[in-house]
């Protein structure tokens, strides 16, 4: 197998591409067509501010380095979760997160939840658990609240997260056998301002999975290669593995069925909620001053707070 560029030796073949390419070319490939969603779809410019969601894994990692070679101003955030009871799952993530920054230069914004709210994520979900032995839908919620609060205190003008074309394929899969109308319109790449939510960009929408892995491998970037032990038999990693399968069958199908997800967003066959297009008005938290559906407390405070 040879690269298309250069016909040496290619180090990874994309077949849904039609395209293989030698390691130099690969990389220069990645950085390219991570430039060329930011402006497809008008992301954020070089004159703006970003905010990347680190995880410490290969997307986010991948993700901070390439807008960085591309010379966007880029700090990182990385939530320490505390999800260290079976294996130091977020202490170590933490660590690679720190030592991508620092050799980079690059400034890493971390909280710690336990050290803030006084409980872990596990704790969190054990103390409200209703039913789920799982806390993921605690942890969601704090990561997509600290995450949005960081943006709008910082002065940031968007928040950048590394969601590659597996995980928007399985999410997209999911919204569509609940038919869920509110999450289909709202899965777009790119999330405009609206009052309280700074905007969210998803740059590697269009990446495989695997295209990440390699860039991040081919770059020597070192990140937590385990998943989270909770995501263990997630109906995510559930979707993905079926979306695998039809793959295998058929190759370019996550891309297409992704792509038509774009042509039915641009036909409006997935409209805006009127809360995402900014046309209503919520309430604000008692406690924090954030958007609510509700009167009082919002739903991070009520969780921190346990009321
Ligand atoms: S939600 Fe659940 Fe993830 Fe949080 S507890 Fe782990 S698996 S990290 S994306
Ligand atoms: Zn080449
Ligand atoms: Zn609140």
């Amino acid at each position: 197998m040879k690269c298309k560029k250069c016909r040496h030796d290619a180090v990874i073949d994309m077949r849904h591409h039609n395209l293989a390419l030698c390691k130099e070319h690969y990389l220069e490939w990645m950085v390219l067509q991570t430039e060329r969603s930011i402006c497809k779809f008008g992301m954020f410019s070089h004159d703006e501010r970003l905010l990347v969601a680190v995880s410490g894994g290969k997307d986010s990692l991948s993700l901070w380095d390439i807008l960085w070679k591309l010379g966007y101003a880029v700090d990182g955030l990385y939530l320490d979760l505390g999800i260290d009871e079976e294996e130091p799952y977020s202490r170590q993530s933490g660590e690679y997160a720190r030592q991508f920054a620092a050799q980079r230069g690059l400034h890493l914004q971390v909280i710690d939840i336990q050290q803030e709210y006084g409980e872990s994520i596990p704790e969190m979900g054990r103390r409200t658990k209703r039913g789920h032995t799982k806390p993921c839908s605690q942890c969601g919620l704090v990561k997509r609240y600290l995450l949005n609060k960081q943006a709008l205190e910082g002065g940031y003008d968007a928040i950048v997260t590394a969601h590659n074309l597996d995980d928007e394929a399985a999410f997209l899969f999911s919204n569509l056998t609940h038919w869920s109308l509110q999450y289909l319109g709202r899965q777009r790449p790119l999330l405009p301002a609206t009052s309280g939510f700074a905007r969210k960009a998803k740059p590697f929408c269009q990446f495989y999975e695997r295209e990440c892995a390699a860039y991040a491998i081919l770059n020597g970037i070192q990140y937590i290669y385990h998943e989270c032990p909770y995501a263990e038999g997630s109906k995510q990693l559930r979707n993905k593995s079926l979306l695998n399968q039809m793959e295998d069958q058929q190759t370019g199908f996550k891309t297409q069925f992704y792509l038509g997800y774009l042509r039915a967003l641009e036909q409006g066959i997935f409209p805006q909620s009127q809360e995402d297009a900014g046309v209503l008005e919520k309430k604000r938290c008692h406690r924090c001053g954030q958007p609510t559906q509700s009167a009082g407390l919002c739903t991070f405070c009520r969780l921190v707070t346990g009321k």
